[in-house]
């Protein structure tokens, strides 16, 4: 009943299939992907089908997902003239983000199944609040933790109820020094970890030199950045053992 925790895989299959060929996932194990499947890497649809539909793998939300969510609603918009301004914004975004693979292969899906995906984008998690694994209490999101929300797992809709803007959790950059949730280890992808160490480029990073201690945690190792030295990472968090391909 292991609890695995990974993060940016950006359209690389290859490097998920090693991972998961590493860990060895068995049947009552449970998979985080804290989110950005797509974009950058060629293979962003199919590890979207792939994650969506494996019954243990929980994707979360990245900005990547939200701004492909957010193209497709915007183009819809445009057919009728709604919201121009907005839309249009919407859909530079996405296209200035390394987006064409995603688009191609979004494209050729029968629309009957283009639409199941966007149903599915807009109901994925922001973040799990409060994962509890051997009595210690984690905090899974893609950017960076919000304290709006008192419940366990906090979604898009939570968001529209209140009329408030979710892009804190999708796209913040946090700091060393920003304030952590409380009695919780937050774990976050989304920024690089070389971001916080330079001089150990591409291993996870923490707030602590254990990971046993650590309230802060980031696992973002730069996959799909395009250069020899970047990894995938996947945390187990049973023993925090650390895994790299
Ligand atoms: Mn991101």
């Amino acid at each position: 009943m292991a609890t695995y925790v990974m993060s940016d895989i950006h359209g690389l299959q290859g490097r998920f299939t090693a991972m998961l060929d590493r860990i060895h996932l068995q049947e009552e194990d449970t998979l985080f992907i804290l989110g950005d499947v797509i974009d950058r890497g060629s293979d962003g649809i199919a590890l979207l089908k792939q994650i969506l539909h494996h019954p243990q793998m929980i994707l979360l939300m990245g900005n990547h997902e939200f701004m492909m969510l957010e193209y497709y609603e915007a183009l819809a918009k445009l057919r009728y003239g709604r919201d121009l301004f907005h839309s249009m914004e919407c859909i530079y975004r996405w296209d200035r983000n390394h987006n064409d693979a995603t688009k191609r292969d979004f494209a050729k899906l029968p629309r009957g199944e283009q639409r199941a995906l966007l149903d599915h984008l807009r109901e994925l998690p922001l973040a799990y609040c409060d994962v509890q694994v051997k009595g210690r209490h984690f905090y899974l999101v893609h950017a960076n933790w919000d304290s709006t929300f008192q419940k366990e797992v906090i979604y898009l809709k939570d968001f529209a109820k209140v009329k408030r803007d979710p892009s804190s959790l999708l796209w913040d950059r946090i700091g060393e020094q920003d304030p952590l949730p409380p009695q919780r280890t937050l774990i976050f992808g989304h920024t690089i970890t070389f971001f916080y160490h330079s001089q150990q480029p591409y291993q996870i990073w923490s707030n602590d030199c254990a990971l046993s201690e650590a309230k802060m945690i980031a696992i973002d190792c730069g996959c799909a950045a395009n250069n020899e030295h970047s990894r995938l990472a996947c945390l187990r968090l049973d023993d925090m053992e650390v895994f790299y391909v």
